[in-house]
């Protein structure tokens, strides 16, 4: 008899932290599906997440570590003498050429766990390199900059049950569980919408969320900056503003309404290619309710101008005052994370760029939102004093997820010294000299900290109850498996070059408090998974013991009723609504001519999640691989017939940059002009780039020194312009 049982378990399959039942069997995990009575997800679950029980078991999955040989094949290596190797490397690099030579990156499954993070940028702080990429800077890196030049509003925005209106700008979190509508998002809109919140979209396509829309402005893609502007202008026209609000608490609202003044609903209708009467709808929506939220994602962050329309973002929930005022019950006080001060204040707009480590490249420099992975594979390939020569790459995947990939492959070939921590042989590992195989996550320890911590990035994101999850490892590895957790990996890799870690407490949101109060490790005795998890979690409101206890199927705690205070009499800090850099972006949109319309590249390659996959997860599993075997290039069914096109046949795009061939597929919905395509399909450029096989990588379309923006460095990742011919017929 197989000895089967049942576990409540955190997903980790993407950063959502879902809560679902694992059925295991002998130890290993077979079934999964949403928790139905938990407080919070009310049974969500997504394919992603259910598929994450077979992962574990998948043929491709790696269960030991990878050299790669003088034919450049990879066998298979003991982790303890990988280990040992690449210490001895990375010291003679820094022997050599000095520690700003040994960079990190830190992607999506780095990212979405925190002792990975914590041990990774612990080792490059211990041996003295600023070098740390993450995956921020090619995602949403409006948001941290936005965020400082407007300056945080403490006491954040109320929770989503007192929202009368809520705007989504470039995000479809239905399917992405991006911020805006929280946990479940489906259902929490189904009841909003009962409720009677109104629902504005702004997206090329007519998204899940765009379908459920009072107002959904198609807008042409990379013009959201023009309709958020036109918005604006039109709250100030007709007195829909917060003025006592706008008066006590932000700075800037005259050069706001001069900046924004040519941005008529003529003018917005034009460049944005939206009916002038349905941005006067939205403007009026907006203006009227009483409480609202606006939330932006990747595509409004990718299409240019991705600061400004960030920045608006937060402009227009500061001309409403939608913030959260005094009085105020704030939803979450906080379990594992400590939220910021409740205080119906702002300490004031901070720098956004120009601070940090200076990069060699295009005068970027850290920013808010780290330090610019677009300027990455130039760091690689540029030499002279600085240049990286070893790369560590967390849970990403560079080659199919970097813009401009032909470049980005040019650096990975270059490296002295390139290694991987991930679970598979994805396009990056196939070319690194090590990639160290990890274990999978029912296989260590894991709270909800992750998302708790996402809930400071905007409204809709994290929980708005105090809720939390902590699972255990669950499973042992396979049997005969080697692997590795890399919070391990990096604490031995520490040990060899005889450098000491210190461990960041992520329960506290200030990164320079987090490390001053961080652990200093003692490097002769390798910490427990738990010991570590207690580190990050050192300061939390609810300690990690009491979480454990209570929290194993998802729990709301019972802390004390927070209420936001009024500010202190002598505050001085104040919200900029008119930011210098900013109105002068809006100046260049306003006073330059619209790019002419039947340009040399006629279409624009806009970006999108797809239900089933993550990013360059997985695409592998043949139950995936099934529902979706590469990424199609959707396509409006006008643009098809001009263009003589059917589903299944092969268009080559070509940008500025590169070209690559693509499957089209009609999609409803979809703007004229524009192909959605999602990222981080296709391989290694080249050797397998057949997009039947592989799918087709949009990386190649893009130009890291063409387009970008002037501090995240971020190119144009979707709203890339692209002409398109057919190449074959369905095959
Ligand atoms: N053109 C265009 N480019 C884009 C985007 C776009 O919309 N358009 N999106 C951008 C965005 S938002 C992001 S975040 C980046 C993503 O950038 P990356 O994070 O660099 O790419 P991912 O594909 O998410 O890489 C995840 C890697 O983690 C591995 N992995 C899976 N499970 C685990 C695990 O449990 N542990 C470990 N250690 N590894 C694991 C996978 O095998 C995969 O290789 O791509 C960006 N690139
Ligand atoms: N199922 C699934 N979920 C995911 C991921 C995944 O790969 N699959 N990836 C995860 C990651 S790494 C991230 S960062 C989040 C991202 O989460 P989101 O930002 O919500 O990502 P998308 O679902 O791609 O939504 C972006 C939307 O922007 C639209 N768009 C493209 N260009 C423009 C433009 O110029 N203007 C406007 N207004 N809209 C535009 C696209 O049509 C698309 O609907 O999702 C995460 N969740
Ligand atoms: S949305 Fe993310 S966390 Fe939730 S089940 Fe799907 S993969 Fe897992
Ligand atoms: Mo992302």
């Amino acid at each position: 008899m197989p000895n089967r049982r049942k576990e409540h378990v955190v997903c980790r399959a993407c950063h959502a932290q879902c809560s679902l039942i694992a059925e295991i069997e002998d130890d290993r995990p077979v079934r999964l599906y949403g928790a139905k009575d938990n407080p919070v997800y009310h049974g969500y679950s997504c394919i992603k997440g259910r598929r994450l029980a077979a992962y574990h078991d998948l043929p491709s999955r790696l269960l030991c570590s990878q050299r790669k040989t003088a034919g450049g094949n990879h066998e298979p290596i003991k982790s303890d003498e990988a280990i040992h190797e690449i210490a001895e490397k990375v010291g003679a690099l820094i022997a050599r050429h000095g520690p700003r030579s040994i960079a990190g990156y830190i992607g999506t499954h780095g990212y979405n766990n925190f002792a990975t993070q914590a041990f990774a940028s612990g080792l490059l702080e211990a041996i003295g390199s600023p070098m740390m990429f993450t995956s921020v800077t090619i995602d949403q890196p409006g948001k941290g900059i936005a965020t400082s030049l407007h300056g945080t509003w403490l006491a954040g925005t109320p929770s989503m049950q007192e929202w009368d209106v809520l705007m989504l700008v470039g995000t479809n979190p239905i399917v992405s569980m991006n911020g805006g509508l929280g946990m479940n998002p489906a259902r929490r809109l189904h009841h909003a919408k009962k409720r009677g919140m109104k629902l504005i979209v702004l997206d090329p396509r007519c998204t899940e969320c765009a379908e459920q829309a009072d107002v959904h402005l198609a807008v042409r893609p990379g013009e959201d900056a023009t309709v958020l502007a036109g918005i604006a202008r039109l709250l100030i026209a007709e007195n829909a503003i917060d003025r006592d609000f706008i008066d006590a608490e932000a700075d800037g609202f005259d050069a706001l309404r001069e900046a924004v003044a040519p941005f008529t609903p003529a003018f917005v209708a034009d460049r944005a290619d939206i009916a002038a009467e349905d941005l006067i709808r939205a403007a009026r929506l907006f203006g009227s309710a009483g409480r609202g939220a606006v939330s932006a994602g990747t595509g409004a962050n990718m299409s240019g101008r991705g600061n400004l329309v960030e920045y608006f973002v937060r402009v227009l929930t500061t001309l409403r005052g939608f913030w959260a005022k005094p009085g105020d019950r704030i939803g979450n006080p906080g379990v594992l994370v400590n939220r910021l001060p409740a205080i119906a204040a702002s300490p004031g707009p901070r720098p956004a760029y120009g601070f940090g480590e200076k990069l060699r490249v295009r005068g970027l420099t850290e920013c808010a939102s780290g330090l610019p992975t677009a300027a990455a594979a130039d760091e690689i390939l540029m030499p002279g004093k600085g240049q990286v020569k070893a790369l560590f790459v967390f849970g990403g995947n560079p080659m199919v997820a970097w813009p401009d990939q032909l470049k980005t492959l040019e650096a990975m070939k270059a490296l002295d010294l390139l290694v991987t921590f991930d679970p598979h042989m994805s396009a990056t590992s196939k070319l690194a000299h090590y990639v160290i195989a990890p274990k999978l996550p029912f296989e260590f320890v894991s709270p909800t900290m992750l998302n708790e911590m996402l809930g400071n990035f905007g409204p809709g994101w994290g929980y708005d109850v105090p809720y939390a999850q902590y699972s255990d490892a669950l499973v042992p590895p396979p049997p005969g498996a080697d692997l590795i957790e890399e919070w391990e990996a990096l604490f031995r890799i520490a040990c060899h070059l005889g450098v000491a870690l210190n461990i960041k407490d992520f329960s506290l949101l200030d990164s320079a408090e987090a490390k001053s109060r961080g652990t200093r490790l003692d490097m002769r005795r390798k910490p427990s998974s738990e010991e570590v998890w207690a580190m990050l979690t050192k300061n939390a409101p609810v300690s990690l013991s009491e979480v454990k206890a209570k929290a194993r199927e998802g729990f709301v705690f019972d802390r004390p009723a927070l209420f936001v205070a009024p500010k202190p009499a002598d505050w001085t800090g104040k919200l900029d609504i008119g930011n210098p850099v900013m109105l002068s972006e809006m100046d260049q949109i306003s006073s330059r001519p619209a790019a002419a319309s039947n340009s040399a590249f006629p279409y624009r390659v806009i970006s999108r999640r797809l239900h089933d996959v993550l990013n360059s997860c997985w695409h592998e599993d043949p139950v995936l691989k099934r529902r979706m075997a590469y990424n199609p290039a959707f396509m409006n069914r006008a643009d098809m017939r001009r263009e003589g096109l059917q589903d299944g046949d092969i268009v080559e795009l070509e940008s500025g940059r590169a070209h690559l061939r693509a499957i089209v597929q009609a999609e409803d919905g979809i703007k004229p002009g524009c192909i959605s395509l999602s990222h981080a399909w296709g391989g290694i450029p080249g050797e397998d780039d057949d997009p039947l096989a592989s799918g087709s990588n949009t990386g190649k379309l893009s130009a890291v020194d063409h387009d970008y923006d002037p501090y995240s460095g971020i190119p144009l990742m979707s709203a890339i312009p692209v002409q398109l011919r057919k190449a074959a017929a369905a095959s």
